[in-house]
């Protein structure tokens, strides 16, 4: 009997959605079920709200699993890359005076010898992170520069024309750090006068302006320039 009556309804929900010309009906009841009708469909609004924020919710965790994987991935990948360094051939000296069993000093082919360390110029233009990154792959990082000499020697194989990235950022509130984390000592550094001179520029370069000397300046860090390597002498 329920579902007969049930049944009455629906079909005249339709007829009246179809149509209306049903005026001569008695109005009353009929609205009095159009009414008794349309309330299981308002708590569909809140039903479907939820549907689509929890839509919503599921792409956000997709795309959010997928960045971390990717990333996760790459991590993985500079790890392995890492590990698999290989230097084909390495220039060494015979050094008189050092330690007894450690006598020869090398640095790989291509990279250039001074104090304890090897240096390779990076002729190849990119930002300062993919800058850093290249130096990674091959053991080293963006050079560090701690005194006059080894500022002397840089520059000493660098060509004036152009720029190049060091290992000198600022992560934020002009907090320069070095790569390797060694002491920020401001009394060894080169800036060229006037610089550091923008808060926006984050990443130091070296160079040799038209009229002035070798000396630094800060820079975007998305600029893309060449770059100075450097690494620990390998002792044989
Ligand atoms: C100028 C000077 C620098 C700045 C660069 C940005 C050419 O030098 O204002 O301080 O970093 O422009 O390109
Ligand atoms: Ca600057």
């Amino acid at each position: 009997m329920a579902s007969e009556i049930t049944y009455a309804e629906v079909k005249f929900k339709n007829e009246s959605n179809s149509s209306h010309s049903y005026s001569e009906s008695p109005s009353a009841p009929r609205k009095k079920r159009i009414h008794h009708l349309s309330k299981p469909v308002s708590p569909s609004l809140p039903f479907t709200s939820l549907m689509v924020l929890l839509l919503l919710l599921a792409i956000t965790f997709l795309v959010a699993f997928i960045i971390y994987f990717q990333k996760y991935s790459q991590l993985l990948e500079e790890k392995k890359s890492i590990k698999d360094i290989t230097h084909n051939k390495l220039n060494c000296r015979k050094n008189v005076s050092s330690m007894e069993d450690k006598v020869w000093s090398c640095c790989p082919m291509d990279w250039k010898a001074f104090g304890s360390h090897c240096y390779f110029i990076s002729t190849n233009r990119a930002s300062w992170n993919e800058s850093e990154a290249n130096c990674s792959q091959m053991g080293a990082h963006l050079v560090v520069i701690h005194s006059q000499k080894q500022e002397d020697f840089i520059t000493g194989i660098l060509d004036k024309a152009a720029a190049y990235f060091i290992g000198l950022s600022d992560p934020g509130h002009r907090q320069w750090q070095w790569i390797d984390q060694m002491p920020y000592n401001e009394s060894a550094t080169f800036w060229h006068k006037g610089e550091p001179n923008n808060d926006n520029e984050k990443c130091v370069i070296i160079n040799h302006p038209k009229n002035t000397g070798w000396g630094w300046n800060d820079i975007h860090c998305s600029d893309e320039q060449k770059s100075v390597c450097q690494m620990k002498k390998v002792y044989l």
